[in-house]
């Protein structure tokens, strides 16, 4: 990471733990994404071992290093992971034209109950997206509703979700747990996507601009409904994303509603 500007306001990461992602269209310059599509096209981008920091998995001049060093791209990542993550692994996911078939909703883990932690994936895409050319389908707000894997492929719609357009060079950024899967191509164009999932190697903790840390619209992100719960149910949400907000903040009185202040109460005890 070569800079702290940049940073996400306590606004956006109260939106992005209430979403589950924080998109930014078109900050990657054209001559980055006029590169980077014949270099999908020749294959994957070089093997990265697990765990292996930024600098090392990525050499100077290569495509996933100059992503990194777009100032936005920097800042916005160092805001969620901290700073010197390690990449976990990257993959060029193509849409072929016309192919058929989408991919099922997924989450890409096992059940993964942490709440005080979590990855970050970038996905970059270098070239225009439009609705017929299988751009990834995700769930905003679903990243907490612990599934495995692909227990969720049998979910065909569901309301709220949404299906990617573009323009060239938008990477978003999302919360490792969030359902998502590439959609059916039926466009007569390759559709890229570059994703390189990092695990944080420093505590999750005000790594932001916490200058606006008490601004009531940071509560109001977080009690955001997304229309595919009901509201009942959404309130587990409102409860996990305090939850992860007090962890991203350490401050363990942080409450909307006096919720998890009632359910943590144990009088009496130490
Ligand atoms: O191709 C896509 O849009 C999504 C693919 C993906 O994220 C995955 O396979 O985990």
């Amino acid at each position: 990471m070569t800079t702290t500007q940049h940073l996400l306001s306590s606004v956006e990461m109260a939106r992005f733990v209430a979403n589950g992602y924080h998109r930014m269209d078109g900050v990657v310059p054209a001559e980055l994404n006029e590169r980077a599509i014949p270099e999908f096209d020749a294959g994957q981008q070089p093997h990265v071992d697990y765990g292996t920091p930024v600098k090392q998995a990525f050499p100077e001049g290569s495509i996933s290093r100059a992503l990194l060093e777009i100032p936005t791209v920097a800042g916005a990542l160092q805001s969620l992971v901290g700073p010197d993550p390690t990449v976990d692994h990257h993959h060029t996911h193509i849409r072929e034209p016309n192919e058929g078939s989408a991919q099922p909703l997924h989450g890409d883990a096992i059940i993964d109950t942490r709440i005080d932690a979590f990855d970050v994936q970038l996905m970059y895409y270098p070239q225009e997206v439009r609705a017929d050319m299988g751009g990834t389908l995700s769930v905003p707000g679903s990243h907490l509703r612990r599934t495995n894997e692909s227990d969720t492929g049998r979910y065909q719609n569901l309301r709220g979700q949404t299906r990617l357009t573009c323009p060239p060079g938008t990477v978003v950024l999302l919360h490792h747990g969030i359902w998502h899967g590439g959609r059916r191509n039926d466009s007569d164009i390759r559709r890229y996507m570059y994703k390189i999932r990092f695990n944080p190697t420093v505590p999750q903790v005000r790594t932001w601009d916490v200058s606006d840390l008490d601004d009531p619209k940071v509560s109001a992100e977080l009690s955001t409904y997304h229309p595919w719960s009901e509201h009942a149910t959404s309130r587990l949400e409102i409860y996990n994303r305090i939850r992860m907000w007090r962890a991203l903040t350490n401050n363990p009185a942080f409450d909307i509603d006096y919720w998890a202040t009632r359910v943590a109460n144990r009088p009496g005890r130490v």
